[in-house]
C-alpha cells in the first residue's frame, strides 16, 4: 500500500449553480479523503472550477457581465455550498488563476517544441454545449453529439492539434499493466472499443472562435482548448512547473503517492485517454486510478439545468441537516452504477438506516447502561456467550473489511458492512435480553459483557461513519462520553470504551414523515 494519498474531484464549470449530481462526486471524494486521514495517511484533496471556454463566455454575456466577473460570482456560491456540506478540501483551484494559466502556457510551449502539438486546420462537427468536436461516425445519422445528444454543426478553423495516435500503444499497455486504472471495468471496455480500437484521432487543443481562455503564447490568436487547460489543473494546483513544487513532489511525483481521480462517467474519456497521454508527453507519472461513477438521474432523465429537473442540495440540508444528505448520497447509489434521486427513497434511507437502526441502537444502549450501571461503561472482559462471540468477531471483521473495501474505493460495500454491524448489534439486544440478565444477580458479569460490547460496537460504527456524518458525529461521541477524536487505530482496542461516563441520549436523527417530507422535497426541484 502506498503511503500518501492524493484525491481529486472534477473541476466543475461555474456556468450555473451546482446541483446534487456535483455534490455527489464531491461528497464521495470527501469521504475518501476523511477516511484516509482517519487512517493516518498524509492526504491531499483538491477540487475547483473550470472557468474558461465558449459556454462560460456566452453565459456571462447573457448575464450582462464580463466572464471574469461572472465566474467570480458563481464561485462564491460554489464555495459556500462546499462549506455548508463540510467538504474538507485542501485546495480549490480556479483555472483563471495566474498559478494555473502560467503553467498551461509553459506546458503548451513544451508540447509545441517537442512537436507533439502542430498547427493545422480543423473541419468537423462541433457541439457547443460540450465544447467538443466530433467525427462523422461519432455523430451518426442523427447528427447529434454522442455525449449530450444535442445537434452539432460543421465548423472549420485554424487550430493546433495534439498527436494522440503516437501514444495509443503505450496507453493500452498502461491499461494492461494497471488493471485498476479505469474503474468500473465496463467503462474501460467502452473506451477501448469506442475510441482506441477505431484509431485515436488527433485532438484539437486550441480555438480561435472565442477569446475566453489561456492565450497560446506563440500564437495569441489562439486560446488553449478547454481540456488541455482543464485537465492540467490536477498538477498545476500542486505547484508543478512553478517555483514552489513541494506539494507536486510529495503528492504526484513520488511513486509512494497514490493518485486518484474521481469523475462522472460523462468525462471518463478525457481522464483515461487524453489526460494520461498528455502526462506521457510531458514525461510525468500517470494517476493510479480514475474512478468513473455513474450519473444521478431523475426518474428516466439525466438531471440537468436545461431539463429543469435539478435537485438543489441546499434546501435539503437546511431542513434535514447536512449529514442526512451526505449519507444518502454515499449510501443510496452503488458507486460506479447510475443512480436515481427519489424523494421517497431519501426519506426511507434516512428513516431506516439512521433513525431506526443506528439512532435506535444508540438510544436503547445508553438507556440500559444508565439504568443498570449508572451510565458508566463496564470494563472489557471478553465474550462469554455464543452471541457475545458472534458480535465480537463481526466487529473485528467489519473493521478489517471496511478498510480493505475503502482502500479499493468500494465505498458502497464498505458502508453496507457498517450497516450490517449495526443491524447485528440490534439483534444482539433481542438475543441476549439484557432486561432479563438484570433481574438475576448471578448474571451480572454477562450483563456487563453485553453492555460493554454494545457500547464498543457503537463506538466502532460511529468511527466508521465519521467520514460521512461530520456534524452529528460530535454529538454522537459526546453521548458516549468521550471528547477525544477516535481514529482507526484507537478504535481497534475494545478497552477504548472502558469506564466512559455516558450522557442522556438525545435522538440524532428524528424519524421523518414521508407524507409531509416527500411533497416538500418535490417542491425544491429547481425549475428552469
Ligand atoms: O465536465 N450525477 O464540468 P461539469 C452525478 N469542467 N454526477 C454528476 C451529475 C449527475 N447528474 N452531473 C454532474 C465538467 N456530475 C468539466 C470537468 S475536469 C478536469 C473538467 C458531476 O460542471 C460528475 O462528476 O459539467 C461529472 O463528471 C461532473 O459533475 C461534470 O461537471
Amino acid at each position: 500500500m502506498k503511503t500518501k494519498f492524493y484525491i481529486t474531484t472534477p473541476i466543475y464549470y461555474p456556468s450555473a449553480k451546482l446541483h446534487i449530481g456535483h455534490a455527489y462526486s464531491t461528497v464521495v471524494t470527501d469521504v475518501f479523503a476523511r477516511y484516509k486521514r482517519l487512517a493516518g495517511v498524509p492526504t491531499y484533496f483538491l477540487t475547483g472550477t473550470d472557468e474558461h471556454g465558449q459556454k462560460i463566455q456566452e453565459t456571462a454575456e447573457k448575464n450582462g457581465k464580463s466572464p471574469q466577473q461572472f465566474v467570480d460570482d458563481v464561485v462564491v456560491g460554489i464555495k459556500d455550498l462546499w462549506s455548508k456540506m463540510h467538504i474538507s478540501y485542501d485546495d480549490f483551484i480556479r483555472t483563471t488563476e495566474p498559478r494555473h494559466e502560467k503553467v498551461v502556457q509553459q506546458i503548451f510551449s513544451q508540447l509545441l517544441k517537442q512537436d507533439d502539438i502542430y498547427l493545422s486546420k480543423y473541419e468537423g462537427w462541433y457541439c457547443t454545449y460540450c465544447e467538443s468536436f466530433w467525427t462523422d461516425t461519432q455523430i451518426g445519422e442523427a447528427k447529434v453529439c454522442p455525449d449530450c445528444k444535442r445537434a452539432v454543426h460543421p465548423e472549420a478553423e485554424d487550430a493546433y492539434f495534439f498527436r494522440m495516435s503516437k501514444y495509443a500503444n503505450r496507453l493500452v499497455e498502461y491499461y494492461e499493466k494497471n488493471p485498476l486504472f479505469i474503474t468500473p471495468e465496463s467503462r474501460k471496455n467502452e473506451m477501448i472499443n469506442t475510441f482506441i480500437k477505431p484509431g485515436l484521432e488527433d485532438l484539437c487543443v486550441s480555438r480561435t472562435s472565442f477569446s475566453w481562455g489561456v492565450k497560446v503564447k506563440e500564437d495569441p490568436r489562439h486560446v488553449v482548448y478547454v481540456w488541455l487547460d482543464a485537465l492540467t489543473n490536477y498538477i498545476t494546483a500542486l505547484g508543478y512547473g512553478s517555483s514552489k513544487p513541494e506539494l507536486y513532489e510529495k503528492f504526484w511525483k513520488d511513486p509512494q503517492a497514490e493518485v486518484i481521480h474521481i469523475v462522472g462517467s460523462d468525462i471518463t474519456r478525457f481522464h483515461v485517454i487524453y489526460w494520461p497521454i498528455f502526462l506521457m508527453a510531458l514525461g510525468l507519472r500517470l494517476p493510479d486510478r480514475v474512478f468513473a461513477h455513474g450519473l444521478l438521474m431523475m426518474k428516466d432523465a439525466k438531471m440537468s439545468k436545461s431539463k429543469g429537473n435539478v435537485i438543489d442540495p441546499l434546501p435539503l440540508m437546511e431542513k434535514y441537516g447536512v449529514d442526512t444528505v451526505r449519507y444518502y448520497l454515499v449510501r443510496e447509489t452503488v458507486f460506479g452504477g447510475d443512480g436515481q434521486f427519489s424523494p421517497e427513497q431519501f426519506i426511507e434511507r434516512i428513516n431506516t438506516d439512521l433513525a431506526n437502526d443506528f439512532g435506535n441502537l444508540l438510544n436503547r444502549t445508553i438507556n440500559m447502561v444508565n439504568k443498570y450501571f449508572q451510565g458508566v461503561v463496564p470494563n472489557f472482559q471478553g465474550p462469554i456467550s455464543e452471541f457475545d462471540q458472534q458480535l465480537s468477531s463481526l466487529t473485528t471483521q467489519t473493521i478489517e473489511d471496511y478498510q480493505t473495501l475503502m482502500n479499493q474505493l468500494l465505498i458502497t460495500e464498505a458502508y453496507a458492512k457498517v450497516n450490517q454491524l449495526v443491524a447485528r448489534a440490534n439483534k444482539y439486544i433481542d438475543e441476549t435480553q439484557p432486561w432479563n440478565l438484570a433481574k438475576d444477580p448471578n448474571k451480572l458479569k454477562s450483563l456487563q459483557v453485553v453492555m460493554h460490547q454494545l457500547i464498543y460496537t457503537l463506538y466502532v460504527a460511529g468511527t466508521l461513519y465519521q467520514p460521512i456524518l461530520v456534524t452529528t458525529s460530535d454529538a454522537f461521541f459526546q453521548q458516549l462520553g468521550t471528547t477525544t477524536k477516535p481514529s482507526l487505530k484507537t478504535m481497534s482496542n475494545p478497552k477504548v470504551v472502558d469506564g466512559l461516563k455516558l450522557s442522556q441520549p438525545t435522538p440524532l436523527f428524528p424519524r421523518l414523515d414521508p407524507l409531509i417530507e416527500v411533497p416538500f422535497i418535490q417542491s425544491t426541484i429547481l425549475k428552469k
